[in-house]
């Protein structure tokens, strides 16, 4: 045989080769990148605000949870603690034809209209955190979240041991009126005033959850001379601006002054160890990965629960240990503040 043919029969041997590697690859590639079958879930989540560690931690929950990694798709929506904006961006996933609508209310009613809407167009809602007030059941798959009232009684339960029998001069720091989490939390300590007639009142008004509010009513209420001993506020932000006011004018939270609060977030849990907050009931956040089970169990064609209380603890001065902050901080993975985690800090809520 001439060189020239062998020549040519190597080459064609290479290429023939060569063709079948890349036919192999191909079919290798084919088999890893056929598209999973398995459906993005595409979920519109309307959200109260941006108000408070509670409500930060709770965002990255969902945002965490509701992952493209974990099959879904979140069209998120700030309402700015702003009912209106609620049922417009309502209006606003029917439009878009999502799968579901996750919907954590700023108020107790005024839903029906815009929930019927949903009910029409065939797309679930499921509710979250606070409660909503309808007359139709019907106008919502299932709910999760808090029990407001039981938060409220134990607070006022350790309000009851604690002050036995002493007349106490109480400031009562509320959250915005007409929500679950504010009527829950007045419910309890309303109730209680009227088993103690020796407990008063000085002042009552909404904070609206804002630390800035719950600084500006303690500094005018301290700038007006009005005296107190204990502080109940609805929230851990709240609690942080009566700290600052009570700082400003030289008293001691904790000695002069007694604050009881809600949440549980970790700066208000370092401060119940340090002695300025002295007891807060526990109120969870962490919504992503149940509102996550509840829409794998509908697609799975269950219907889960219509209403699911998470279990809370509460947590003072006396009890608390650094080995339960500790836990708490696992169990917890979120962070304080704007819900982004510093490098330098471990993940906390
Ligand atoms: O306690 C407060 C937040 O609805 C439980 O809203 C929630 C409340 C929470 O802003 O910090």
């Amino acid at each position: 045989m001439k060189r020239s043919c062998m020549k040519m029969i190597i080459l064609c041997l290479l290429a023939a080769l060569c063709t079948c590697m890349l036919t192999a690859c191909g079919d290798q590639d084919a088999g890893t990148v056929v598209p999973d079958e398995k459906k993005i879930v595409v979920v519109g989540f309307s959200q109260v605000g941006a108000e408070s560690d509670w409500r930060n931690a709770n965002t990255r929950s969902m945002t965490q949870a509701l992952s493209e990694e974990n099959g879904f798709r979140l069209i998120f929506e700030d309402a700015q603690n702003k009912q209106e904006r609620q049922i417009t961006a309502i209006r606003n996933f029917i439009q878009m034809n999502v799968d579901y609508i996750v919907l954590a209310p700023t108020t107790e009613t005024g839903w029906e209209t815009v929930l019927g809407e949903a009910k029409a167009a065939g797309i679930p809602v499921i509710i979250v955190d606070r409660l909503i007030n309808v007359s139709d059941s019907s106008l919502y798959t299932c709910w999760v979240g808090s029990d407001f009232w039981k938060e409220g009684r134990a607070a006022v339960r350790w309000m009851e041991e604690q002050f036995v029998d002493r007349p106490l001069r109480i400031v009562h720091l509320q959250g915005n009126l007409g929500c679950s989490a504010q009527k829950g939390r007045t419910g309890a300590l309303t109730e209680a005033m009227q088993a103690h007639p020796d407990w008063q009142i000085v002042y009552q008004g909404p904070g609206d959850f804002l630390q800035a509010k719950g600084q500006e009513i303690i500094e005018d209420l301290l700038s007006r001379g009005i005296e107190f001993d204990v502080i109940y506020s609805e929230n851990d932000n709240m609690a942080f601006g009566a700290i600052e006011a009570l700082n400003g004018a030289g008293l001691v939270p904790g000695e002069d002054v007694i604050i009881v609060s809600f949440d549980g977030c970790h700066r208000a849990l370092e401060m119940v160890q340090s002695g300025a907050i002295s007891f807060v009931a526990e109120c969870n956040p962490l919504h992503g990965p149940r509102i996550m089970n509840i829409i794998n169990t509908l697609e799975s064609g269950i219907m889960p629960p219509k209403q699911t209380y998470v279990d809370e603890k509460t947590f003072d001065r006396e009890h608390i240990t650094r080995e339960m902050l500790d836990e708490r901080d696992s169990e917890y993975p979120t962070s304080s503040g704007c819900g982004i985690p510093s490098a330098s800090s471990l993940p906390l809520f």
